[in-house]
């Protein structure tokens, strides 16, 4: 059934279970379709005009049915309050300490994710509304003491792999939704509000292109297709004489297809460049389909490179 849903790659530790209980949903609601459809087929047969030329005024006169209807309806009450709302607590209100995860403050904009990291005091510091400019979309008060080390980036959130990361989340202006579909995370972005969520991703990044990566046949046709030109080669591809016409990494535009298929190359090995992405999962207004953020997940070491990097353009 997993299968048959199409879910995308699942990166965190608590994916797995969200899949779980989507492909139990399904099946129930398989049975309950089956069910329901055969009963439907069954009476439209049974009470046929042929066989009940005359209405029957008084009904069924068993209580069966209304039986069903109670057991049913505590079947599902036991459901929502012994399963789901306890495990929904358990997501939402058992967050790890801060001193065991990253914790990243993430403000939403129209149309932009901006990304604050404490820096090594492990300490935000200070924002003011009346520092917000295009070039300070934070409102960061570099004057603070705290706020001296803060990194901030847009569009752009770097996490270490294993090691679970709270998001604390506010937005600027509208109603925005926080979707990371790789980390099956999905949070609404309330004006006014910060709310925190939290996940542990199990991939880094190269890991889930390597996962990620299929081979794909090509053919004059795929001048037009805008999928297969968002990808990206992940081998080397070159013509007889021996000039290469695709290198590893790059991207499979319209101009080299033509060129591939003369060459008598028919597939290539390649994938989506940035699989891991922060979609912006709310209607926020009309610029909201390039509110679209990417997630790079590291190794602790190249993690720690890229803030050492990111705090030297301070
Ligand atoms: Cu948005």
């Amino acid at each position: 059934m997993l299968e048959l849903l199409g879910l995308p790659l699942d990166a965190s530790v608590h994916g797995q279970k969200l899949d779980q209980m989507t492909v139990v949903v399904h099946w129930l609601m398989l049975i309950l379709f089956v069910g329901w459809g055969s009963f439907f087929a069954y009476t439209l047969v049974r009470f046929r005009r042929g066989r009940n030329p005359k209405a029957d005024y008084t009904g069924v006169k068993s209580h069966v049915s209304s039986y069903l209807e109670v057991g049913i309806a505590l079947f599902e009450t036991v459901l929502l309050i012994g399963f789901a709302v306890p495990l929904w607590a358990e997501r939402v209100n058992d967050f790890p300490p801060d001193a065991d995860a990253i914790v990243v403050r993430v403000v939403a904009e129209q149309f932009a994710w901006n990304v604050h990291y404490p820096g090594p005091d492990g300490v935000f510091g200070r924002t003011d509304l009346k520092l917000v400019s295009s070039e300070n979309p934070l409102g960061l008060d570099r004057e603070h003491e705290d706020a001296k080390d803060d990194i901030w980036t847009v569009n752009q959130l770097n996490l270490p792999v294993n090691k679970p990361v709270i998001i604390r989340l506010s937005s600027k202006d509208v109603i925005h939704s926080f979707g990371l579909p790789l980390f099956r995370v999905k949070q609404d972005v309330i004006p006014g509000e910060v709310i925190p969520l939290w996940f542990t991703p199990t991939m880094t990044t190269a890991q889930m292109l390597e996962t990620t990566t299929r081979t794909v046949p090509i053919s004059l046709e795929d001048t037009t297709n805008t999928v297969l030109h968002a990808m990206v080669a992940q081998a080397e591809y070159a013509g007889a004489d021996g000039t290469v016409i695709l290198s590893r990494e790059q991207s499979i535009t319209p101009d080299v297809i033509p060129l591939l298929v003369q060459a008598g190359i028919r597939e290539i090995k390649a994938v989506h460049p940035t699989p891991a992405e922060i979609a912006c999962a709310q209607l926020c207004g009309l610029g909201h389909y390039r509110m679209r953020g990417f997630v790079t997940i590291q190794t602790e070491e190249e993690f720690k490179a890229w803030l050492e990097e990111e705090a030297s353009y301070i």
